[in-house]
């Protein structure tokens, strides 16, 4: 029974992993398919207990867009949580501005915080029409009490490189997507309830 009921909370806490996620086919661009986001605790290396937070973006994006076939895209968190009716000023305008605190410049995604906005996650890269999303961001968090918090946000992806260069030519926006929380926090939860059963029926 306990070794069940171990199994169990083990296969839940796998999922807690999947708590946000951002689906681009709700962006009426030429990008379709949807990713999975999640926030994972690291340890410096070298150290023993300096840790810090890293946000994980995962997932298989299809183009259908001529110039968004093979090479380099622009990636970023905007400022805004698309609308459904752009009002007729193009796709995912609604979006604004890349995420930023209004000070920092716009930068490239290896630069420090004080040098790039928080959503500039730089370039993806498509082969004959599809991404294979797997990037890692240690700027950006989904924890709601901080400053660099994304979870009401969106990410939009652009039809030409990103250079890093403030204000170089970044392209049209080809597709987007609204960060949203999954339903992962009722395996939060129930993970939570069965370790503690299973805690309980091991003394
Ligand atoms: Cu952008
Ligand atoms: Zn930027």
């Amino acid at each position: 029974m306990l070794f069940f009921l171990q199994s169990l909370a083990f296969c839940a806490a796998i999922e807690v992993n999947e708590k946000w996620f951002c689906d681009f086919s709700e962006g009426h661009g030429d990008i379709k398919g949807r990713i999975t986001i999640y926030e994972k605790e690291e340890t410096v290396p070298n150290s023993v207990n300096v840790t810090y937070n890293e946000v994980h973006f995962e997932g298989k994006l299809k183009s259908t867009n001529e110039n968004v076939q093979s090479g380099e895209f622009g990636f970023h968190v905007h400022e805004s949580a698309f609308l459904d009716d752009e009002g007729g000023a193009g796709i995912c305008s609604t979006a604004g501005g890349h995420f930023s605190d209004g000070i920092t410049p716009h930068g490239p995604k290896n630069e420090t915080a004080n040098n790039r906005h928080f959503g500039d996650l730089g370039n993806v890269e498509f082969v004959k029409g599809v991404l294979e999303l797997k990037i890692k961001d240690d700027l950006l968090s989904l924890q709601i009490n901080e400053a660099d918090f994304f979870g009401n946000k969106s990410i939009v992806i652009h039809d030409k490189i990103d250079t890093g260069i403030p204000g170089d030519d970044l392209g049209k926006r080809v597709g987007c997507c609204n960060v949203k929380k999954s339903n992962g926090q009722k395996s939060l939860l129930s993970a939570t309830i069965l370790i503690l059963l299973a805690y309980s029926l091991s003394f």
